[in-house]
């Protein structure tokens, strides 16, 4: 059932006069059905422009209040030695640009008690947010790209690897392979909400993984499905967040798009950028959106607005 959308997806990104049709027929699709009015709107409140470098993932320390920004810096799997952390205020105020030290090419982040943790190509690595050194590196057997992490409430950390189209979990300072799949080709973001697992991948028969991404979840057994029934959103996607009402907040790299997806399954953008939008995080109590652009060397952050409040 999913193929009868791809197609005229695949149209909508590749042919440029077809833009205009498509756009004419979205408003009259939303016209139609009165729009994704739950959405939120969002406003720019501030923006980092120096001191990154190649910033790709960003996650959110609600315990002391401030970011964290992962700088690749040179080549995303050169093992280089460049690559570091950032960190800023929740208002963007104080920013201190090589926080943490000593890493590759650092992409996902998550956060487990006071511990960071960054993807680093074929390792796991832990930071300790007290001291801000590195704690640990945990080897991930047989990864490749790592690229996206998220914590579980558990304390595991999951692990997407592009190269394998494959999610790891890290438990007790081991890494094991969860599930490698068809269906989970060009995997990148990854959010475990609630006690689900989700992954913008590319399903089986994509002639382009890296650019048909669409959210998935995983089942117990371990089997991609898609979450979107009905015109799924695919494309360049690079990360998925929950935005605290059950639906969903995914970026796209290229064209740069925010999109939120309603626990319904109805995609809609919120925002546009000429850079390219990477991995994002939703601070839900500072009601933030806070983008890296990595091809720009920018962050951006941007205030939610949900309709009615
Ligand atoms: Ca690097
Ligand atoms: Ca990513």
């Amino acid at each position: 059932m999913r193929l009868e959308n791809l197609p005229a997806h695949h149209s909508q990104q590749k042919a440029g006069s077809m833009k205009s049709v498509f756009t004419l027929a979205a408003l009259v699709a939303l016209a139609a059905c009165g729009g994704p009015s739950d959405a939120p709107e969002l406003s720019e409140a501030w923006r980092l422009e120096t001191g990154l470098a190649s910033p790709e993932s960003v996650v959110y320390d609600p315990v002391a209040e401030v970011f964290y920004i992962s700088n690749i810096s040179g080549p995303g799997q050169d093992k280089d030695g460049d690559g570091y952390i950032s960190k800023v205020d929740a208002d963007g105020g104080e920013f201190v640009e090589k926080w943490a030290t000593g890493l590759d090419g650092p992409k996902g982040l998550a956060i487990v008690h006071r511990s960071l943790f960054a993807a680093d190509i074929d390792a796991i690595v832990e930071i300790d947010i007290a001291t801000a050194t590195v704690a640990d590196r945990h080897p991930v057997e047989g990864a490749e790209r790592l690229n996206d992490l998220s914590a579980g409430p558990d304390g595991a950390v999951y692990a997407t690897d592009t190269t394998l189209g494959a999610v790891y979990r890290l438990q007790d300072a081991a890494a094991s392979l969860l599930v490698q799949s068809d269906d989970l080709r060009s995997a990148n973001g990854v959010a475990v909400i609630a006690d689900k697992i989700y992954v913008l991948a590319a399903r089986a028969d994509a002639e382009t993984p890296r650019l048909e991404r669409m959210l998935q979840t995983l089942t117990a057994e371990g089997v991609a499905t898609p979450v979107q029934s009905a015109k799924p959103l695919s494309g360049w996607l690079d990360g998925v967040e929950p935005d605290g009402r059950g639906g969903y907040v995914v970026s796209e790299i290229g064209p740069g798009r925010l999109w939120r997806i309603s626990p319904d399954g109805q995609a809609a953008r919120v925002y546009k950028s000429k850079n390219s939008l990477n991995d994002m995080v939703v601070a839900l109590d500072q009601n933030l959106v806070v983008i890296p652009m990595l091809s720009a060397g920018q962050v951006v952050a941007l205030r939610m607005t949900w309709p009615g409040e």
